[in-house]
């Protein structure tokens, strides 16, 4: 297990330019035959090594001749050929075992129906092969399957042929005309109900559209084909992007590690994102599945069609293709709203990532385990560096970048340098120092001070930033920093502002004619991936929180009031609260905003945002703080609260946004209100009245986290009612893994043999046991380390059944760096017990390494 660099890249010495596959399905013993066309690159004499890995090699063919075992060399993970000629043909033919596949990579079984799984580096499990994104290839793939049981087989590409075979088999051959990375390869076998329905493009092709999923789940598909048809046009009318194939297929799968993936014209889903009703889906369901149907589509141009060099390019498709998702959500909702929660996932969980062992740039430049860089960095930091570039350039110029980067790169396999490079010549931007944020790991801080100068009317922003030092070690340079700001004043009749480049390490702007000292809204929009230092008073706050005319300013602008209490609450907690917190909020529910909106702004900063911006967090003080300032604002509001609520309850059921702001912001009043007097009526009154699952899940969520006396009652109604609905029993586990009472970890100890638990479902392990790691932030810090214990024990099982969930769900411990030194010990003790498992996975060893050095 030794980590790769970026900077050790070299060109591959052989190229693959078709693969032809033919795959014998069987529980146990699947046979692969592949045929490839290789060539040499450039003249050389090197060997060719391919990798391969938790396979039988049954044989290898050069041209016509079968090796023998002296002709070759093979290991646990690479097959080595040597004297070859320039170009020939190579065939070689292997044996898995799907159903022993529990870490779900490569080829395995989902239930009843076999598919794969292939990104990062999932391929080299079904054959031996150049696993890495820059070896494209033409793929062709036959199928065979017995009849009866896996009626649809599928694979990338148009079905060229089909036929019947005898003892009951038949056989698929797809073709996919593409070149493409062996990582976009997909397989699915199996028995679905199928949903179908058509895209025209807009230059007139007709796209067949086809969604796989388990039998009897039709009613539920809808959504997702509304959503992938919503995209299509999308893309078409916001980048000019049109799909190429005839035929765009979703299978969901109940066992997945992840989302979803955009192979080739094959999407396979985690069937969380597929499926959703109006009974079992919540509002925020719906609007996932939206994303992640939409994040898949976009994929198939930013990822497919021009695809990663190699590994460490992965931001290259995926903050772009986030991005992408994002601006989708903005368009088909609240642009603000959706804003907002990209915002709250950076600030709470990205920062905490760049604090922790793990920090990286958004361009890895040191891998061990590539599955472990599927990460909030690449990912929803990525897509703040593209956001950047879009806000600096513009909207016009930010397009014409992306036309010339397909211009000039469809059908390779290129870099992130190439992508800001297209940006860069076709917005005649210089773009050399914005650069740095590929290269840079850490979240850069702003000390921002003010002067206003009564006499001149002048009023200068000093801007400073600050790079603090990251696990990494890393030397850190200033960074192009895009600060958007609004100078405010309390009679609302200031223009003025706009985008200031920082790019020094100090830098001053003066602004003329200031008749009035103003606040200044920094960082409007969230311009700038970074930490923002800056003394607003509390009455600063209170009139950008009226007066701002960006709606996300006047959200900032409360969430920093809310924090800037919490944190005094932490050290202090018989801290007297002042009205004007109440009176602020008393605004906003007065105000015409739209529900949705008002909703956000009405909830308080969470444990992770806090605990990301505080250091050395005592996690019981920071839990009791953020509930004394809650409970503060619920009994000055409580007559509001009420009313808005009771205001707010219709028995009639919609989907439009207005509805879905209206439950939002009802089911936040209902929080507050769960922590006075009648909570318990009210919650209860609420589980009985449910007509959707927004409200229903609400009422149980509530009742757990505040502990209230119906909890038991209406929890065991709801799995009674819910019993057999997998998706729907993953959001029970969930809240019962965040009941706020010290007997959690007895609780969760026993529905770990709940007849609907299985540890081997990755959605089941992260509803339970993640649910309890990530969200009770009370009982998993608990004192008596019971929390760490239990996590450490489903660790150790997780590492053998499946590393890549096990590697997600040690997150919160190796991040034991934000809290305080009693807490870091009692983190650190179950770390060390991991580090020494004998069969300690790749995956948790490169974060176990990190964490303890
Ligand atoms: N590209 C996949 C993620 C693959 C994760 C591999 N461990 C889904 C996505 O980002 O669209
Ligand atoms: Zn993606």
């Amino acid at each position: 297990f030794s980590p790769r660099y970026l900077k050790d890249y070299q060109v591959p010495d052989y190229k693959i330019t078709t693969v032809n596959l033919t795959i014998e399905l069987d529980d146990t013993k699947t046979v692969v035959t592949n045929v490839m066309e290789v060539s040499k690159v450039g003249v050389h004499q090197r060997a060719l090594t391919l990798d391969g890995e938790h396979m039988q090699l049954m044989s290898v063919m050069v041209n016509k001749d079968k090796l023998t075992a002296s002709q070759y060399q093979l290991n646990e993970s690479t097959l080595t050929i040597a004297d070859l000629p320039e170009q020939f043909t190579l065939t070689i033919t292997t044996q898995i075992n799907p159903v022993a596949n529990t870490a779900l990579e490569g080829l395995y079984k989902s239930a009843d129906v076999y598919c794969t799984q292939c990104e990062a580096e999932g391929f080299r499990r079904i054959t031996y092969f150049l696993d890495r994104p820059d070896v494209m290839a033409v793929y062709t793939t036959k199928i065979i399957a017995d009849k009866t049981s896996f009626p649809f087989l599928l694979a990338n590409g148009n079905k060229v042929e089909q036929g019947d075979l005898s003892n009951n088999m038949h056989f698929v051959t797809w073709h996919d005309p593409f070149p493409k990375p062996c990582y976009l390869f997909a397989l699915v076998a199996g028995d679905f109900d199928l949903l179908e329905d058509s895209f025209t493009t807009k230059s007139g092709r007709v796209v067949k559209l086809e969604l796989f999923v388990d039998k009897g789940n039709l009613s539920r598909s809808e959504h997702a084909m509304v959503s992938l048809k919503k995209s299509m046009l999308w893309d078409e009318q916001q980048f000019n992007l049109e799909y190429d194939l005839d035929i765009y297929m979703i299978v969901a799968v109940d066992f997945f590690n992840m989302g979803a993936m955009e192979n080739k014209g094959l999407n396979v889903f985690n069937s969380k994102f597929v499926l959703a009703d109006d009974l079992s889906a919540t509002d925020d369901d719906f609007f996932n599945v939206e994303a992640v149907i939409a994040h898949e589509y976009f994929h198939n141009w930013t990822g497919n069609r021009v695809t990663c060099r190699d590994w460490f390019q992965l931001s290259l498709k995926e903050g772009l293709t986030v991005f992408r998702d994002q601006q989708f959500s903005a368009d088909m909702h609240s642009s603000t709203v959706t804003r907002i929660k990209n915002v709250k996932i950076v600030r709470a969980q990205q920062f905490a990532e760049d604090a922790g062992p793990m920090a990286h740039p958004i361009r890895p430049e040191k891998v061990m385990e590539m599955n472990n860089f599927y990460t909030l960095t690449v990912y929803e930091k990525g897509s703040e560096v593209i956001r950047m570039m879009h806000t600096i350039l513009g909207d016009d110029a930010f397009k014409a970048g992306i036309k010339l980067y397909f211009e000039r790169h469809d059908g390779q396999a290129v870099t992130c340098d190439d992508f800001v490079a297209a940006m860069s010549d076709a917005s005649n931007t210089d773009l050399s120092q914005f650069k740095y944020w590929y290269s840079q790991s850490g979240t850069p801080e702003l000390s921002v001070s003010d002067e206003y100068d009564a006499k001149s009317n002048t009023y200068q922003l000093t801007i400073e930033q600050n790079h603090p030092e990251t696990h990494d070690k890393q030397e850190k340079h200033n960074l192009h920093i895009p600060i958007n700001v609004e100078l405010i004043t309390s009679d609302n009749n200031l223009n003025q502002g706009g985008l200031l480049h920082s790019k020094q390490k100090t830098q001053t702007w003066t602004f003329e004619n200031v008749f009035t000292k103003p606040v200044p809204a920094l960082l409007g929009n969230f311009s700038a991936p970074v930490k923002l230092n800056y003394q607003y008073n509390d009455q600063d706050l209170n009139v950008l929180m009226v007066n701002a005319s960006d709606e996300f300013n006047r959200w900032d602008a409360g969430q920093k009031l809310f924090a800037g209490y919490i944190k005094q609450l932490v050290n202090n907690a018989e801290l007297e609260l002042p009205m004007q917190i109440a009176e602020a909020l008393a605004q906003v529910l007065n105000s015409d905003a739209d529900n949705a909106f008002k909703a956000e702004q009405l909830v308080l900063p969470s444990f992770d945002e806090m605990a990301a911006a505080i250091d050395e967090v005592n996690p019981g003080a920071l839990v009791r703080a953020i509930s004394i300032l809650k409970r503060f604002i619920a009994e000055q509001l409580q007559s509001k609260f009420i009313a808005t609520y009771q205001s707010l309850c219709t028995n009639e059921f919609a989907k439009d946004g207005a509805a879905i702001g209206n439950r939002a912001l009802k089911n936040v009043c209902l929080d507050y209100l769960a922590l006075l007097d009648g909570a318990n009526e009210l919650v209860l009154n609420q589980f009985n009245q449910a007509n959707n699952m927004t409200d229903q899940l609400a009422a149980i969520k509530t009742a757990a986290l505040n502990d209230l006396i119906c909890f038991e009652d209406v929890m065991v109604e709801f799995a009674r009612q819910w019993q057999g609905n997998t998706l729907v029993m993953d959001k029970w586990f969930s809240i019962n893994a965040m009941h706020n009472n010290e007997n959690v970890v007895q609780r969760i100890t026993g529905l770990l043999t709940h007849p609907e638990f299985s540890i081997d479902n990755p959605n089941r392990a992260r509803a339970l046991i993640g649910a309890f790691a990530f969200y009770n932030s009370h009982y998993f810090h608990n004192k008596d380390a019971s929390g760490y214990k239990f996590l450490f024990e489903q660790l150790t099982k997780l590492n053998a059944i499946n590393p890549q969930v096990a590697s997600r769900l040690i997150t919160p411990l190796i991040q034991f760096k934000s809290f305080d030194n009693n807490h870091q010990q009692l983190m650190k003790v179950e770390l060390e017990k991991l580090s020494q498992l004998d069969n300690l996975s790749r995956d948790l060893l490169e974060k176990l390494t990190a964490a303890l050095q």
